[in-house]
């Protein structure tokens, strides 16, 4: 269960920040009003929620979760995999000192936290352009000291690991179709999404309701056998940044 929620407020230069994707400019009026209707849906879930300020010098700033890995019983505080993201970490890392025993990841080391999945007391590390073997062997020895088991993944496809899979709770995972038949989930039950709406892999899990993305019908259809509460929210400006939902806050 998570009691907290840190978020970072997206700043005027966020369109500024690293992208792929090709949906046009995105809007600050807009990502600004989706990022406020986010918080309210986590304090709603009764999280408290920490909100950070704009950091100008960082237009990807507002991704925070990848900075860092909180667990029950530590946190790590990354060093991102993009050089214009470095940085950003040391604005996160006395924020986090509060709340648990900090470490970090240092260089030639890299890790997004993007590239880190939780699953109970397992982190799956995916290996991709963001995070690197370094950084997974450092990140998981930290945890396996602290009580945590971890296993690698390759990124094949997708910015970051979780661009494609996330949990759902309850041994079951949430994936696009080329993660569908991975070894390295087997033992998992998984719901498999449909390749157009393979963006929605990017589903949070909050207490036992998942947040989801709008815009992607098939996919609540898909998600409700499985009993929980769904809340769809709309993250299109966010999504411009090739960024999602779980990507907007680090939870603990
Ligand atoms: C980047 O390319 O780093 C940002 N524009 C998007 C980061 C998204 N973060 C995430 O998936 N955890």
């Amino acid at each position: 269960m998570f009691t907290k929620a840190l978020v970072r407020t997206p700043g005027e230069d966020f369109g500024r920040g690293l992208t792929t994707s090709k949906l046009g400019p995105p809007s600050y009026e807009l990502v600004l009003k989706q990022h406020e209707a986010y918080i309210e849906n986590l304090r709603s879930l009764g999280l408290e929620v920490i909100v950070l300020p704009a950091e100008p010098r960082y237009p990807d700033a507002y991704f925070v979760e990848d900075t860092a890995i909180v667990t029950p019983h530590l946190a790590v505080i990354t060093n991102p995999g993009a050089p214009s993201r470095r940085g950003e970490e040391a604005t996160i890392e006395p924020v986090l000192a509060g709340y648990r025993r900090t470490f970090r990841i240092r260089p030639p080391a890299t890790v997004d936290g993007g590239d880190v999945l939780m699953v109970e007391n397992h982190f799956f590390i995916g290996i991709s352009e963001r995070t690197n073997r370094d950084g997974a062997l450092a990140l998981g020895r930290l945890l396996e000291k602290h009580g945590h088991t971890w296993s690698v993944v390759r990124v094949g496809s997708g910015l970051h690991l979780k661009s494609s899979v996330n949990y759902l709770g309850h041994g079951t995972l949430l994936v696009t179709r080329d993660y569908a038949e991975r070894e390295e989930f087997k033992a998992y039950s998984k719901v498999i999404l449909d390749k157009k709406e393979a963006y929605a892999a990017n589903t949070l899990w909050i207490n036992g309701t998942l947040l989801t993305p709008a815009g992607f019908p098939k996919v609540r259809f898909k998600l409700e056998p499985l009993g929980l509460p769904i809340i769809e929210l709309d993250v299109s400006e966010v999504r411009k940044m090739d960024g999602g939902l779980t990507c907007l806050s680090l939870r603990f």
